[in-house]
């Protein structure tokens, strides 16, 4: 395969409230960081890096600086994506580029990569994808630009692409009361958890 430039998108993902609100995940929702695009149906902010980099140096780029590999988890998030693609100045460069996101094949099962990975249930496969191509492992999901509507195709994660880096800005963690125990909701802000919220009866 001829090397792809792969685009690294950032993606910052602004947050999931889920019904809460908090004051500093309110105040990430506000903006995104410079460069990055708010995407409004998963409240969160993406980013394309040109950097070439395999699967696993693209992660731990991403992870460096607080950010994720893009999560696609949703159709609108995934219609929004190619909306982006083709209209916005800042990606349509990379129109024809293979660009990492973050899900995986991690002992069968393709997930989304992160602290707490989670099964892909939405997917946008390109036809005949996935397929390891002549045998090969191909465990990375990349999105397919050349002529492809940014559809799926499963990589080897040895390949060199340009990437989609996601950074999840804010998030809700809700740990749920068990046996009289309180349960309480603490919020992250970029991976760092702020503070604790309150008790839930
Ligand atoms: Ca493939």
């Amino acid at each position: 395969m001829n090397r792809k430039t792969v685009a690294l998108i950032c993606v910052v993902w602004a947050a999931y409230v889920a019904g809460a609100s908090s004051t500093a995940c309110n105040d990430a929702l506000s903006s995104c960081p410079r460069g990055y695009l708010y995407n409004p149906h998963s409240m969160s902010c993406f980013k394309i890096s040109t950097q070439e980099k395999n699967w696993d140096d693209a992660k731990a780029a991403c992870q460096s600086v607080g950010d994720r590999l893009a999560v696609f988890d949703s159709l609108e998030t995934i219609s929004w994506a190619k909306h982006m693609r083709k209209t916005h100045q800042d990606w349509i460069p990379y129109i024809d580029n293979y660009l990492w996101i973050g899900g995986r094949d991690f002992h069968g099962r393709w997930q989304w990569e992160g602290n707490i990975r989670k099964d892909i249930v939405v997917a946008d496969w390109r036809e005949d994808q996935p397929d390891n191509h002549k045998g090969a492992p191909q465990d990375c999901i990349g999105l397919f630009g050349k002529s492809g509507e940014l559809q799926w195709n499963d990589v080897t994660c040895s390949s060199a692409l340009i990437n989609i880096i996601f950074i999840k800005l804010c998030d809700i963690f809700k740990l749920l009361p068990s046996d009289g125990l309180q349960g309480f909701l603490a919020e992250s802000v970029r991976g760092e958890i702020t503070s604790s919220l309150f008790g839930l009866s």
